[in-house]
C-alpha cells in the first residue's frame, strides 16, 4: 500500500482482507488513477471515494436558494441535452436549505466551505455560505466532466482567507479584456480577491484620486466589478492618495465620496495603499486615523462591505526603521478588523513562518501577504513562467491574505497564478510542480507539451537589484554541467545525444508553439520570446556541429557552423534591439540561467581547441556587440567589430585599403561611452602625418586628439575621453593605402 499512503489527498475505505484482495487492489488502482485524473484545482482537502461509477449523462437538477452566480455556471454545463427529470438526481444549496438537514454537519464550520455526497442514485452540494455553495458546484462540473465520477465524498474549505491577486505592478496595466480573462480564471480556481491598484492609473493615485472616473473608464469598471461579482471574486478597488493628501477634514470627505461613487459602481471592498511616497502622506498615526474614519464612516455604515485593506509605507522588513515605531503605530491605532499588507523580509520575497511571526507581532493582527511574484517589472526582458514555489506550507493560521503581484503580461502570469490558487487554498498538501505541469495544460490544452519545454527553461530573472532568483532548466542542468566537463577535460562527450534533443526539443517546441492556435492571447505575449528561444536552440545545435566537425577534422563543415552561431547570434542581437523595447530593461533574455551560457562556453571551447589543431585564428567570442564600424570607405562595409571584454576590435582585413582625402573608419558606439585608449598598427610605410585622431558625441562635430606622427608599430594612444564616435580620418589630399593590421579601442 505504499503507491496508496503517498497520496496523502485521498482516503480509501478500508479494505477487507478478502480471497480476490489482488483483484479489489488492482481495481482500486484503477481508480486511484481516476482519482488523480479529476484534474481538481484547487486540490480539495479531503476526497474519499470508494468506488467509480460511468458518469451519467443525463441529470435531474434541483437547486435551492442558489445565487445568480451558481445559477449561471449551472447553466453552463446542465442544459437541454443534459436534463431531464428522470436523470440522475442532483440536489444543490446551503446548509439552511431543507435537503441538507441530514448531511449539514457535514459541511466545515469554516467561510466558503463545502461538502458534496456522491452515492448511486444521488448527489447532494451543500455550501456553508453561498460561496460555498458556488465552489461545491464549481468542483461537481470539475468532477462530472470526467467520464467516471466517484462516489464517496468531497469536504472541502480553503486554508487562507482572501486569495488572488494585486494588480500592483509598473508599466502597461492589463486590458480590460485581459482583465475580464483573468476573473474568469479566477473563478474557475476558486480565487475569490482581485485588488485594482494599477500604478498608472491617475484616478486610483495622484493627480485624480480625488475624482470621479470618466464616463468611459467607469463604465469598463462596472463590466469589470460585475464580472468578478458572476466569478465570485471580491473586486478590491484600491486608492493611492499618499503623494499629495492632506491631513484635513477636505481629503478625508474627498476620500469619503470617491469610496460612494465607487460603491455605485459595485465596489463593496476597499484598500487604501501607502506605498511609495515620502513626506506627509507616510505618517503612521495619520494614516491609522483616515483608515478608522472610513472603517466607521464607510464600511460600518454600508453593513455589506468588507474589511478594509492597507498597503504600509513601510511594507517589508529591510524597509522597516526599527526607530521609527512606523509599523507598531500602525498596529495599535488601526482598529483590529483593518488588514495591513506585508512583502516579506525584502520587497520581492517569498514567505515563511518567521517572517510572518516578527510582522503580525508588530502589527497586531494577521499580516495580509501581497507576494512579489510573478511580477516581472524590474526585470522586463524577462518572461517568468516557472512554477509557484518557496513559501512555506505551515503559515495557514498566520496570514488573512495572500495574493500575488503578477507580470505585465496577463496571461503568461496564469501559470504562476494556477499555482497560488492551490497554495492559498491547501497548503499542507501543495505540490509545486505538479500544479505547474497542470497549469501547462491548462493556459495551452493542445500544446502544453511544447509550452512546458519553453517555460522549463524561462524561469529565472537573471541578476537582479532585488536579489530574488529562481530555479531554472532544473533537469537539464547536470547534463549541461557533464557536458562542458568532458568538452573541457577534452574527452569524449558522453551525453552528447542528451544535449542535442533538447536542443532540438527546443526548436520543435519552438516552431509548434509559434504556430499553435491554442491560445492566441498567450502567444501575443510571448512569441518574441518564443522566437529568441528558437534562434536559440539553433545556435545550439550549430555549436553541437562544430564539435562533430572538430571531432572529424572537417575543417569545412567547422567553419561554416561556426559562421552559423555568429549569424543566430546577430539574430538573436536584432532582436534583442527590436522586441520590448521598454526603456528599463529593454529586449528579450530566454534561457539565460543554463542554456545561454552552455552554448556560448561550448562555443568558445570549440573554437579555442580548432584555432589550436589547425593554427587558425577565428573569433572565441560570439557574444553580442552593440558598437559598430563607422567608416564611409565602402571596402570595409562588411567588416566585423567584436567586443572583448573592455575592447572593441575590428576583425582585420587581409588587403590592403585605399584611404582617399576625406575618408575615415573608426567607431560608432552604442551611446556615448568612456573611451581610455586606441590601438592602432598600420604598414610601416605609412605616412601618420596625413591621419589626423578625432571623437564626436553626434558625428558632425569633431575634436582632434593628439596622436603619435612617427610610429612604425603598434600606436598607443590615450584618448581618456567620452564620446560616441572616434575615427582616423585623412586629411591630406593624397591617397594614403596601407594595411590595417589592428584597430581597437578600450572602453569602459
Ligand atoms: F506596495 C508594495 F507592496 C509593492 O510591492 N510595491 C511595488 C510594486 O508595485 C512593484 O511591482 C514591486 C516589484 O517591483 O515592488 C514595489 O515597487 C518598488 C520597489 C522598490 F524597491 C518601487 C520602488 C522601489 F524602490
Amino acid at each position: 500500500m505504499i503507491l496508496l499512503s503517498s497520496l496523502n489527498t485521498l482516503k480509501l475505505r478500508p479494505l477487507k482482507t478478502t480471497p480476490i484482495f489482488i483483484l479489489a487492489l488492482l481495481l482500486f488502482m484503477v481508480n486511484f488513477s481516476a482519482a488523480q485524473d479529476l484534474n481538481l484545482n484547487p486540490n480539495p482537502q479531503e476526497l474519499v471515494f470508494n468506488e467509480y461509477i460511468a458518469t451519467p449523462i443525463q441529470f435531474n437538477v434541483v437547486q435551492k436558494n442558489a445565487d445568480k452566480s451558481t445559477e449561471h455556471l449551472l447553466a453552463s454545463f446542465f442544459n437541454e441535452d443534459n436534463t431531464s427529470s428522470k436523470g440522475f438526481s442532483i440536489h444543490i444549496g446551503t446548509i439552511d436549505d431543507k435537503f441538507s438537514r441530514k448531511l449539514k454537519n457535514q459541511v466545515p464550520n469554516k467561510p466558503e466551505s463545502y461538502h458534496i455526497d456522491l452515492s448511486k442514485k444521488h448527489i447532494s452540494v451543500i455550501g456553508r455560505d453561498t460561496r460555498g455553495t458556488y465552489y461545491g458546484v464549481r468542483t461537481l462540473i470539475a468532477v462530472l466532466k470526467n467520464p467516471k465520477t466517484p462516489l464517496g465524498y468531497i469536504t472541502d474549505y480553503p486554508d487562507i482567507t482572501a486569495r488572488g491577486t494585486v494588480e500592483g505592478f509598473y508599466g502597461t496595466p492589463w486590458s480590460f479584456n485581459h482583465r475580464i480573462r483573468q476573473i474568469d480564471f479566477y473563478g474557475q480556481n476558486k480565487l475569490n480577491t482581485y485588488i485594482y491598484g494599477p500604478k498608472d492609473d491617475p484616478y486610483h493615485s495622484s493627480p485624480n484620486w480625488r475624482k470621479p472616473y470618466p464616463e468611459t473608464e467607469a463604465n469598463q469598471l462596472k463590466k469589470l466589478i460585475e464580472r468578478a461579482a458572476l466569478n465570485h471574486v471580491d473586486f478590491v478597488w484600491a486608492i493611492h492618495p499618499g503623494k499629495d493628501i492632506k491631513w484635513n477634514d477636505t481629503d478625508r470627505v474627498a476620500l469619503l465620496h470617491k469610496f460612494e461613487l465607487m460603491y455605485k459602481l459595485g465596489v463593496r471592498t476597499y484598500a487604501v495603499f501607502f506605498d511609495d511616497i515620502s513626506g506627509e502622506g507616510t505618517n503612521p498615526k495619520q494614516q491609522a486615523d483616515l483608515l478608522n474614519y472610513l472603517n466607521t464612516e464607510f464600511v460600518e455604515t454600508k453593513k455589506d462591505v468588507k474589511p478594509l485593506i492597507m498597503c504600509p509605507t513601510e511594507y517589508n522588513k529591510s524597509w522597516s526603521n526599527p526607530k521609527g515605531k512606523y509599523l507598531e503605530t500602525l498596529g495599535e491605532a488601526l482598529d483590529p478588523s483593518i488588514r495591513v499588507m506585508w512583502t516579506g523580509n525584502r520587497v520581492v520575497a517569498d514567505i515563511d513562518k518567521e517572517t510572518m511571526e516578527w510582522i503580525n507581532a508588530k502589527i497586531q493582527r494577521k499580516a495580509f501577504i501581497w507576494w512579489n511574484f510573478p511580477v516581472s517589472d524590474y526585470v522586463r526582458n524577462h518572461m517568468l513562467l516557472g512554477p509557484t514555489y518557496g513559501n512555506g506550507t505551515d503559515v495557514t493560521q498566520n496570514l488573512s491574505g495572500f495574493v500575488s503581484n503578477p507580470m505585465e503580461h496577463a496571461e503568461a502570469s496564469k501559470i504562476a497564478i494556477y499555482g497560488v490558487a492551490d497554495y492559498t487554498w491547501n497548503m499542507s498538501k501543495y505540490q509545486a510542480e505538479k500544479k505547474w505541469l497542470e497549469a501547462m495544460q491548462v493556459v495551452m490544452p493542445e500544446s502544453y507539451k511544447a509550452l512546458e519545454i519553453f517555460a522549463r527553461h524561462n524561469s529565472d530573472l537573471g541578476p537582479n537589484g532585488h536579489r530574488y532568483r529562481r530555479d531554472e532548466s532544473v533537469s537539464f542542468t547536470p547534463i549541461a554541467e557533464a557536458f562542458l566537463k568532458d568538452l573541457e577535460a577534452g574527452q569524449n562527450i558522453k551525453n552528447f545525444e542528451t544535449v542535442h534533443n533538447e536542443f532540438q526539443a527546443m526548436v520543435e517546441a519552438s516552431y509548434i508553439l509559434l504556430n499553435s492556435s491554442d491560445n492566441p492571447v498567450l502567444l501575443d505575449e510571448i512569441r518574441p520570446w518564443i522566437k529568441q528561444f528558437q534562434l536559440l536552440g539553433q545556435s545550439g545545435l550549430a555549436t553541437l556541429n562544430m564539435y562533430k566537425a572538430l571531432q572529424t577534422q572537417n575543417t569545412n563543415a567547422f567553419e561554416r557552423s561556426y559562421q552559423a552561431v555568429k549569424a543566430l547570434k546577430t539574430e538573436m542581437y536584432a532582436l534583442d534591439r527590436s522586441e520590448n523595447q521598454n526603456p528599463y530593461q529593454p529586449g528579450i533574455k530566454t534561457a539565460s540561467l543554463i542554456v545561454t551560457p552552455l552554448i556560448n562556453n561550448s562555443f568558445k571551447l570549440l573554437t579555442q581547441n580548432y584555432n589550436k589543431a589547425f593554427g587558425k585564428q577565428l573569433e572565441l567570442e560570439a557574444d553580442y556587440n552593440p558598437h559598430t564600424l563607422f567608416t564611409n570607405i565602402a571596402q570595409l562595409e562588411n567588416q566585423q567589430v567584436n567586443l572583448r571584454d573592455r575592447t572593441l576590435v575590428l576583425n582585420p582585413p587581409l588587403e590592403i585599403i585605399r584611404l582617399e582625402p576625406g575618408a575615415y573608419l573608426g567607431f560608432e558606439l552604442q551611446e556615448a561611452t568612456r573611451i581610455t585608449q586606441m590601438h592602432y598598427k598600420l604598414t610601416p610605410d605609412t605616412i601618420y602625418t596625413n591621419l589626423k585622431l578625432e571623437i564626436s558625441n553626434n558625428g558632425e562635430e569633431w575634436a582632434t586628439i593628439p596622436h603619435p606622427l612617427d610610429n612604425k608599430d603598434l600606436v598607443k594612444v590615450s584618448v581618456n575621453q567620452t564620446a560616441k564616435y572616434i575615427r582616423l580620418i585623412n586629411t591630406s589630399t593624397e591617397t594614403l593605402e596601407t594595411k590595417l593590421k589592428q584597430l581597437s579601442i578600450n572602453i569602459k
